[in-house]
């Protein structure tokens, strides 16, 4: 299969971090160790949920080493799952996001970064829906794109 020159394709993604403080409305489990002041979760999904694991095949999630079981591989989702991953901790730090795409791409894997978030930031309107719903959201549309692909992939991604 050939690369089609001048060619390129693109699907739209959503991806970030969803953080919630412990506190009396939201505690921390009991095995969670006494030191961790959040919980979070970090994922990548399609826009307004829709399926993107027809050309995503599998995400490595890398977190910070001082985390258990710091590098998670998500794939293999059933209908309606989500690629994420959920720890608890006290501290921000850049997260290793690695796009594996399918076979038929005949595509590397490509890496993304994002900044977990923690604490409440923005403006103070922000910063106080933040406080208010216990929830800081650091979430980012973006778009792959796949120049000059190869033709088997074009039609792969073009047909119905
Ligand atoms: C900092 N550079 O010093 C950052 C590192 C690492 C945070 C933050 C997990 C701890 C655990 C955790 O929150 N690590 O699982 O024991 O601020």
């Amino acid at each position: 299969s050939k690369r089609m020159k001048g060619t390129s394709i693109y699907r739209p993604f959503v991806y970030g971090s969803t953080a919630r403080r412990f506190n009396d409305d939201f505690p921390r489990p009991d095995h969670v160790p006494a030191d961790h002041t959040h919980s979070w979760t970090v994922f990548v999904k399609g826009v307004d949920n829709t399926d993107i694991s027809y050309w995503l095949n599998k995400v490595q999630f890398k977190l910070h080493d001082s985390i258990e079981n710091h590098i998670r591989n998500v794939d293999q989702l059933k209908p309606g799952e989500t690629f994420e991953t959920s720890a608890t901790g006290w501290g921000e730090f850049e997260i290793t996001i690695k796009f594996y795409f399918v076979p038929e791409s005949n595509e590397k894997a490509q890496a993304f970064y994002h900044h977990l978030d923690l604490h409440p930031y923005g403006d103070e309107a922000n910063q106080k829906q933040q406080r208010e719903t216990n929830e800081v959201q650091s979430w980012r549309y973006d778009e792959m794109v796949w120049n000059e692909p190869y033709e088997s992939f074009f039609e792969y991604m073009t047909t119905p």
